[in-house]
C-alpha cells in the first residue's frame, strides 16, 4: 500500500490516510450545520449554514471517516465552547491518567511534558502540582486564555508540522507529549503526525486517546459521535497503518469504557528499544480480528441499524406529545445535535434544553433552535421526562438530577437503545 505524504488539495474522496477511493459508504446522516455551532438570539433569524454529513470507510486501510474536509479546523476551533472541565466522571478519568503517566514514566522536573489541545489546562494541571515542566497547545483562544488564566502555559495555536517546527526552534522537544481526543478532529493526519515526530525525543514517549474507538462504535451503533469536526473514526487496525509509516509503535494499548468506549495507546520511536510491546497489543489485533473490522460489510451494515434507532427516538417523541407529556433534554453535548438534527426533533417536542457550562446557557441549539438554560429551570418545571443527550454522564447527571422522582418525572436515555429508565 502506497501512502501519501502531502495532502488536503485532492483528497475530496480518497481516503485521508491511504489516498484510495473511497467506495464504501457506512452511513448518510443528511445535511446538518455544525454541532458545536450554538446560535445566539441575535442570529436566530439568520440563514443557518448546513452540510452534508456522510461517513465512509476504506477498502485498503479500513479508517473510517468523512468525505473531504467540508468545514476547515480553524472554523470549528478558532473559538469553542466545549470545555473539559464539566463532568466528574471526566475529571476523574483524567486525574487518573495524569498519575498514572507520572508513576510510569518516573516523571520529574527534568521531565518535559507537552498537551496538544490542551483545553482549559484539566490534565496539565496535575503535572503542574508536582512542578513538571509542561506545555500546553491549544487552539480556541478563549479556552487558551482561561488555562493561562489557570497558571498553565499555553500556547494558542494549531498543531502541525509548522507549529513543531517554531516549538523545535525555540527549544521545545517532549519526553511525555498527550494528545487526548485530538486525532479525530485533524483532517490532514499526516501533516500532524509529521509534526509529532518533529517534538517527540527519540526516546520520548506518545500517549494518544480518542473516543468513537470502532469496537465499541460498531457494537452499539453510536451515530451520534458522528459530526463535521470528527473526521476521523480509528481503529487498532488503522491507526497502526498510519503511525508505521512515520517509524512510530505501539507498545501498550488500553480499552476505556469513558465517552462511550474510547482505546488509548502508548507509541515510541520504532527505534527506541526502551519499551517492550506489550501483550496487550496482539491481543487487541485479534479482538479486532474476531469482531470483524478488517471486513468491508461490518460497516456497511451499521446504516440499516441507524435507520431502526431513528424510527424508535422519533416513537418516543412523537407518543410523549400525543400523550401531553412535558419533555426536555439535558445535556447539549455536540453528539445530542447530531441526534436531533438526523431524526428531525425539535422545539415543537422538546420544550428547553439544560446544560451546565455557562458557555452554552442562553444560547440556541444549531438547527433545532432550541433554547438551553440553566438545570435549576428542572425544579420548577416539573417536566415527565428528561432525556439525557449526554448519555456518555448518564449515572452522573441522574445522581444529582434525582430529585425528579419526587413528582414522578423519568430518565430516558437513547443509546445504545431507547430506554425509559426505572
Ligand atoms: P460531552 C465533546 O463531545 C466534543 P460532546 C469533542 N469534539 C469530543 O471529541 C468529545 O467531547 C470527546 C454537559 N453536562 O463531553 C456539559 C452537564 O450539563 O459528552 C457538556 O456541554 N451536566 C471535543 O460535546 C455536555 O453535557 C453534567 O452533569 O458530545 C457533555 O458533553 C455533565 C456531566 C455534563 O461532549
Amino acid at each position: 500500500m502506497e501512502f501519501k505524504q502531502s495532502l488536503l488539495e485532492d483528497l475530496e474522496m480518497n481516503c485521508r490516510l491511504c489516498n484510495t477511493e473511497l467506495e464504501h459508504l457506512v452511513v448518510d446522516l443528511g445535511i446538518t450545520p455544525l454541532s458545536n455551532a450554538f446560535i445566539e438570539e441575535s442570529s436566530l433569524d439568520k440563514k443557518e449554514p448546513f452540510y452534508p454529513l456522510r461517513v465512509y470507510v476504506c477498502h485498503e486501510c479500513f479508517l473510517v471517516q468523512l468525505d473531504g474536509n467540508i468545514q476547515t479546523p480553524k472554523n470549528i476551533f478558532s473559538k469553542y465552547l466545549y470545555f473539559s472541565s464539566f463532568s466528574k466522571i471526566w475529571l476523574d478519568h483524567t486525574k487518573e491518567l495524569a498519575c498514572e503517566i507520572i508513576e510510569k514514566f518516573e516523571c520529574g522536573q527534568n521531565t518535559s511534558v507537552i498537551e496538544i489541545a490542551s483545553n482549559d489546562g484539566y490534565l496539565l494541571k496535575h503535572f503542574k502540582e508536582k512542578n513538571i515542566p509542561l506545555l500546553g497547545i491549544e487552539p480556541a483562544s478563549n479556552i487558551a486564555e482561561i488555562a493561562e488564566k489557570h497558571g498553565i502555559k499555553t500556547i494558542n495555536k494549531f498543531f502541525g508540522l509548522e507549529t513543531a517546527n517554531e516549538l523545535k526552534e525555540s527549544g521545545y522537544n517532549a519526553d511525555i507529549l498527550l494528545a487526548i481526543n485530538v486525532l479525530p478532529h485533524v483532517p490532514d493526519l499526516h501533516n500532524f503526525l509529521k509534526g509529532i515526530k518533529m517534538i517527540l525525543k527519540k526516546d520520548g514517549v506518545l500517549i494518544l486517546q480518542f473516543s468513537t474507538y470502532m469496537i465499541p462504535f460498531l457494537q452499539t451503533t453510536e451515530f451520534d459521535s458522528i459530526y463535521h469536526e470528527h473526521f476521523s473514526y480509528f481503529s487498532l487496525l488503522s491507526i497502526e497503518k498510519i503511525l508505521s509509516t512515520f517509524d512510530l509503535e505501539i507498545f501498550d494499548v488500553k480499552e476505556l469504557s469513558i465517552h462511550g468506549g474510547s482505546l488509548r495507546l502508548y507509541v515510541k520511536n520504532a527505534n527506541n528499544s526502551n519499551y517492550m510491546i506489550q501483550q496487550s497489543v496482539n491481543e487487541l489485533r485479534k479482538k479486532e480480528n474476531n469482531c470483524g473490522l478488517s471486513v468491508i460489510s461490518e460497516y456497511t451494515k451499521f446504516s440499516k441499524r441507524v435507520d431502526d434507532i431513528k424510527l424508535k427516538i422519533c416513537d418516543f417523541f412523537f407518543s410523549a406529545k400525543r400523550d401531553g407529556k412535558k419533555v426536555v433534554c439535558y445535556g447539549a453535548p455536540a453528539k445530542g445535535n447530531t441526534m436531533l438534527n438526523f431524526c428531525g426533533i425539535d422545539k415543537d417536542l422538546i420544550e428547553y434544553v439544560v446544560d451546565i457550562s455557562p458557555h452554552k446557557q442562553g444560547l440556541y441549539l444549531p438547527g433545532t433552535h432550541i433554547q438551553i438554560k440553566h438545570p435549576d429551570i428542572i425544579r420548577k418545571t416539573k417536566p415527565d421526562y428528561v432525556v439525557i443527550l449526554a448519555w456518555n454522564f448518564k449515572e452522573e447527571i441522574m445522581e444529582k438530577m434525582d430529585y425528579i422522582h419526587e413528582w414522578n418525572g423519568k430518565f430516558v436515555v437513547m443509546h445504545p437503545k431507547v430506554e425509559i429508565q426505572k
